[in-house]
């Protein structure tokens, strides 16, 4: 027993002598595995315990607890005491530079289509003069609908149709069904001409825009660029040349456009328009089959368009007596999908990343 005793206070001062003397959390496991392991120096004790008379044990057994504990608390106290020291060296040693360039690239991403389809729209009409302009998403009835020249029985202004934004959501600030989430970027138009005051009016809105639609085609929310044109003299011709010359810039130098007679509210009168199929040329056949984008026909509708109606033109602050003014509207989303060769709209939004990448 005496012998056993002793060697484990001889354990325990070589212990105590080693840990201290540790100079990493390396070195400290080797003393954890070397006095406490399975193979270590204290199993190798107890395991001489079995040559004791049955009353000495607990003696013994007692002293081997103690010597374990102490030196499991001497490793905790080191580890903790490296830690700090080495936290200590890096706060004194030279500071990070987080403003130092990266050492390797790191993969960059890139624009969502929608967004490149918007910001080459614009760019296109800024080559013709026209400034971005922007407005509120949430909208006042009177800017989105009544302004616009859109009467009290059309659809557009159907509770199924348009989003209203609650009474109780407005603090009582306004009445009820006359604030709601813009249906087009119409409102920002009429809000234009009134900030500037008078034409020449020359301006691009692109936006989100909100409808209670979805299905393959149709989502509750998208996006627009819709287009403002006034001055003295403008006329159809204006209109005529001028989405012309955007059909050629977007879809291509070839790209011939037609005018349909069509209805809006807010324009007299109006046009629908439509440019040859960017995809088939406008011969309806693609690779011997037909072409499913254009369905044969070699045409697709891109536009809406018209000479602003004078009520709305006195809506934004301007004297239809003596201005005239073209307006026209399109689907971003739309653009995107001829312009890429996209079939589905919601892949745009899903954003994952095998679509997204390919852009
Ligand atoms: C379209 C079609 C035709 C349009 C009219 C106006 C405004 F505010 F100036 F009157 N903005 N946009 C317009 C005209 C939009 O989109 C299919």
């Amino acid at each position: 027993m005496a012998s056993l005793l002793a060697q484990l206070e001889s354990l325990s001062q070589a212990a105590a002598r080693d840990i201290a003397a540790a100079s990493d959390e390396k070195a400290l496991e080797e003393l954890r595995v070397r006095f406490l392991g399975k193979k270590g120096e204290l199993s190798a004790v107890l395991r001489g315990m079995g040559a004791l008379a049955a009353e000495e044990r607990p003696k013994v057994g007692e002293v081997a607890n103690r010597v374990r504990d102490q030196v499991e608390s001497l490793l905790d106290g080191a580890r903790e005491r490296l830690a700090g020291a080495r936290l200590e060296a890096e706060l004194a040693g030279p500071p990070i530079d987080v403003t130092l360039a990266g050492r390797r690239p790191l993969p960059r991403g890139h624009r969502h289509p929608l967004t490149r389809a918007a910001e080459e729209i614009a760019a296109i009409f800024a080559r013709l003069g026209y400034e971005v302009a922007s407005g509120p998403e949430i909208e006042l009835d009177w800017y989105n609908f009544e302004a616009l020249n859109i009467p009290a029985d059309h659809p557009a202004r159907d509770m199924q149709d348009t989003f209203y934004v609650e009474e109780a959501a407005l603090g009582g600030a306004h009445r009820s069904g006359s604030v709601l989430l813009r249906t087009h970027t119409s409102p920002v138009q009429i809000r234009a001409m009134k900030r500037l005051g008078k034409p020449p009016v020359r301006i691009i809105c692109p936006g989100r825009v909100y409808r209670s639609d979805y299905d393959q085609t149709h989502s509750p929310m998208f996006h627009q660029v819709e287009g403002l044109c006034v001055d003295e003299h403008i006329t159809f011709a204006d209109l005529k040349g001028t989405l012309a010359a955007f059909a050629r810039a977007y879809f291509g130098p070839g790209t011939r456009t037609r005018f349909r007679p069509s209805y809006f509210p807010f324009v007299e009168p109006g046009a629908e328009v439509d440019v040859s199929c960017s995809i088939c040329g406008g011969s309806g056949r693609k690779d011997g089959k037909r072409c499913g984008t254009c369905k044969e026909t070699g045409w697709l509708e891109v536009l809406g368009s018209g000479m602003v109606h004078p009520r709305v033109l006195e809506n934004g602050g301007i004297d239809p007596s003596r201005y005239t003014g073209f307006a026209f509207g399109m689907g971003v989303e739309r653009m995107a999908m001829l312009k890429y060769g996209i079939d589905d709209l919601r892949l745009f939004f899903e954003n994952d990343l095998r679509f997204l990448r390919q852009f």
